[in-house]
């Protein structure tokens, strides 16, 4: 992989319809605590004090296991036409994080996205380790259409080669930092970067040490999108390594008992659950 790969139809037609539908059941009770919180104009600790939410990883799924549940959600575990493009990029591919992840719309005068440009674990033990046990990637799915204006996620192409992340330039792209330099740079004004607006089904894939973030939001609509990690699984000695939340054993027994989980999610799962 030189520098992204883009795995469009991950998911179309009637699956991917039912997978909206599916979403949008298992997002309410996210989607209800998130309005509460905004409506009661709770402070928020973030950059440019951007909106979003996840939906909690077992919240997910359950809603595969719960009665006239869709087994769909599952997929996004793993989407199908990507397990083949992992093989190669990581070989062996093995689950390491799943953010269920929707982002608000902006106000016009936001200009950076709520990450800003950054790679992942960038300094560090942790970065180290990941490294060390093989290529850890991120695939970024979306649920529903992201238009260019719409917080798509963007990459470097080919950043993840250099020796260091974004945040030692002298003048941080969209993080808010180093004032004395002139302070940060609007996000879009990062050079040579690769805007992923996409339909709704298409993936992106990269490796974490890859520049990258989600670009401002400048529509009325949501940016909805599940953010799954994967790492190589057959280093002896795995790294722990985490790029997000994980199914916890108990909600994957209660799947498997339900006859849900199929042998290519048993294997992406081998970390956290062995029947
Ligand atoms: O949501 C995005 O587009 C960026 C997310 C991100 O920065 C990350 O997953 O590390």
């Amino acid at each position: 992989m030189c520098s992204f790969v883009v795995v469009p139809n991950c998911f179309e037609g009637d699956e991917l319809e039912r997978l909206q539908r599916s979403w949008r059941r298992a997002q309410r009770p996210a989607r209800a605590d998130f309005e509460a919180w905004r409506d009661a104009g709770v402070e928020v600790d973030l950059p440019h004090g951007k909106l979003w939410f996840d939906i909690p990883v077992d919240t997910l799924l359950d809603e595969a296991a719960s009665d006239g549940g869709d087994p769909i959600l599952l997929e996004l575990l793993g989407p199908r036409p990507l397990l083949p493009v992992l093989e190669k990029i990581v070989g062996s591919p093995e689950l390491c994080g799943v953010q269920p992840r929707t982002l608000a719309p902006d106000t016009p005068d936001v200009v950076s996205g709520y990450s800003g440009w950054h790679r992942d674990g960038e300094q560090g033990p942790t970065n180290d380790l990941m490294r060390s046990r093989g290529r850890v990637v991120k695939a970024f799915c979306y649920i529903f259409d992201v238009g260019p204006d719409q917080g798509c996620t963007s990459v470097v192409p080919g950043s993840f080669r250099l020796a260091c992340g974004p945040q030692w330039l002298t003048r941080q792209y969209g993080f808010g930092e180093n004032e004395a330099e002139g302070g940060e740079l609007p996000v879009t004004s990062m050079p040579n970067h690769f805007k992923f607006a996409a339909k709704a089904g298409d993936c992106i894939v990269f490796d974490i040490a890859s520049w990258h973030s989600a670009m401002p939001n400048h529509t009325d609509l949501e940016r909805e999108a599940v953010i799954i990690g994967f790492k190589n699984g057959s280093h002896v000695g795995r790294a722990t390594a985490r790029t997000g939340g994980m199914p916890s054993p108990e909600l994957l027994k209660k799947l498997d008992a339900k006859g849900v989980l199929s042998d290519e999610h048993k294997q992406l799962l081998r970390e956290v659950y062995a029947p």
